[in-house]
C-alpha cells in the first residue's frame, strides 16, 4: 500500500517536473513584435512600454523585441497582417488600416466621415461590434488584447487651405496602399497616389506630393509635419484605431498566468497610447492644434455642416464598401453610435 502511494507521488512529482521544464523550455528567447511606425512617436512607444512590462511582471521568461519602422515586412506595411499570422511576427501593434487589405471588415474604420468622435469610436470598439472583431481575427489566427489608438486624421498639405470640398480638387495626396483610401479621394476630388509610410517621409521632404493625411498627436506632431505643409484641415474624415495583438499560437504555448500578465500589460499600455494621442484636441485644450499655428501653420477646423458637404462626396464610397465590410457590421455599428449620442 505505502509502496504504492510512493510510486503514485514520484509519478505525480516528475510529471510535474516534466510539465514545468517542458513549459519553461517551449518559450522562445526572443518574441517579435512588428510596429510601422518609428520608436519615438506615441504608437512606437506604446509597444516598447507592452513589451517592458511583460518583461519585468515575467522576470524575463517572455522577452519582447520591438521591431519598428516596419522592419519585419521589408516596408511594406500592408503585408503584416500576413506576418504575424505566419508567425514572423508574434505581436503586434498595428493600424486597422494596414489589415484592412486583407481583413475587409476592418474597412468599417476606413468609411469616410462615419465617426463624428472618440465617444462614437468607443461604443463601437468597447461593444458587440469589438466582440465581433475579435472573434473574426481569433478565427484568423489572432488573438485582440487591446485597442490602442492613432486617431482621426486630418490633412495636411503645402498649396492652400481646405474649407470647403472644392479645395481639395486636384491636390496631389499620399495615402497608404489601401483600396478604400484612393477611392474616397478620388471622390473627393483629390489625386491620390499610395505609398508606404517609409517612402511617404522622404516624399514629402522633396514635394513629391501636394499632401497626405494622418493623426495630429499621434504622427503629425513627432515628424514635424510643418517642415513640409504649411495647410491644416481638421476634418475627422476617417479613425485609425490600433490593435496590439498576439498569435493565437504563440498566446497557447504560455502558461495561464504569463496569458494573464499579457493580457493585463496590453489593457494599460493601449489605455496610456490612448490617453496621449487624445491629448490636445478637444476645446478647452485645444494645445495640439495650437502647437500646430505656432510652428506657422494655417489650421481649419471643419464645422459639421461643411463635414457634412464632404460627406456627400463619398456616396459611392458607402455604395461599394457597405457590401465589402458587411451590412450588418455596419448596420450594428450605426446603432452603437446613435446609442452613444
Ligand atoms: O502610413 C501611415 O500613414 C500610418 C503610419 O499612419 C499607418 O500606418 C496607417
Amino acid at each position: 500500500m505505502l509502496k504504492r502511494r510512493l510510486t503514485i507521488f514520484m509519478l505525480l512529482s516528475f510529471s510535474l517536473i516534466f510539465a514545468f521544464t517542458a513549459t519553461a523550455a517551449d518559450y522562445k528567447k526572443e518574441y517579435k513584435m512588428s510596429v510601422v511606425v518609428g520608436p519615438k512617436l506615441p504608437w512606437g512607444a506604446g509597444a516598447t512600454k507592452f513589451a517592458d512590462l511583460v518583461r519585468e511582471r515575467t522576470d524575463g521568461r517572455i522577452n519582447i523585441k520591438v521591431y519598428t519602422s516596419s522592419s519585419l515586412m521589408a516596408g511594406k506595411q500592408t503585408n503584416e497582417f500576413l506576418i504575424h499570422r505566419q508567425g514572423v511576427a508574434d505581436f503586434c501593434f498595428a493600424s486597422t488600416i494596414n489589415w484592412s487589405t486583407t481583413i475587409k471588415p476592418l474597412n468599417l474604420f476606413n468609411l469616410p466621415f462615419f465617426f463624428p468622435d472618440y465617444k462614437a469610436l468607443d461604443a463601437v470598439t468597447q461593444g458587440e461590434v469589438g466582440d465581433e472583431i475579435a472573434n473574426l481575427l481569433s478565427a484568423k489566427g489572432v488573438t485582440l488584447l487591446a485597442w490602442g489608438e492613432n486617431g482621426f486624421r486630418e490633412i495636411t498639405n503645402s498649396k492652400r487651405a481646405i474649407t470647403k470640398p472644392a479645395d481639395l480638387e486636384g491636390l496631389k495626396i499620399r495615402v497608404v496602399g489601401t483600396p478604400v483610401f484612393i477611392e474616397t479621394m478620388r471622390a473627393l476630388g483629390a489625386n491620390p497616389v499610395n505609398m508606404n509610410w517609409g517612402d511617404a517621409q522622404v516624399a514629402f521632404q522633396q514635394g513629391v506630393v501636394d499632401g497626405q493625411e494622418n493623426p495630429v498627436v499621434a504622427i503629425e506632431i513627432p515628424v514635424k509635419i510643418w517642415q513640409f505643409h504649411q495647410y491644416a484641415t481638421i476634418w475627422r474624415y476617417v479613425i485609425d484605431p490600433l490593435m496590439l495583438t498576439v498569435n493565437n499560437k504563440v498566446m497557447a504555448s504560455f502558461s495561464p498566468a504569463d496569458q494573464a500578465i499579457i493580457k493585463q500589460a496590453a489593457n494599460e499600455a493601449a489605455d496610456e497610447q490612448r490617453m496621449i494621442v487624445r491629448k490636445g484636441l478637444i476645446a478647452p485644450d485645444l494645445s495640439a492644434l495650437e502647437l500646430l499655428r505656432s510652428k506657422g501653420m494655417e489650421v481649419t477646423v471643419l464645422s459639421p455642416e461643411v463635414r457634412d458637404q464632404f460627406k456627400a462626396k463619398t456616396t459611392s464610397v458607402y455604395t461599394k464598401w457597405i457590401d465589402v465590410i458587411g451590412a450588418d457590421l455596419v448596420k450594428k455599428s450605426e446603432k452603437a453610435i446613435a446609442a452613444s449620442r
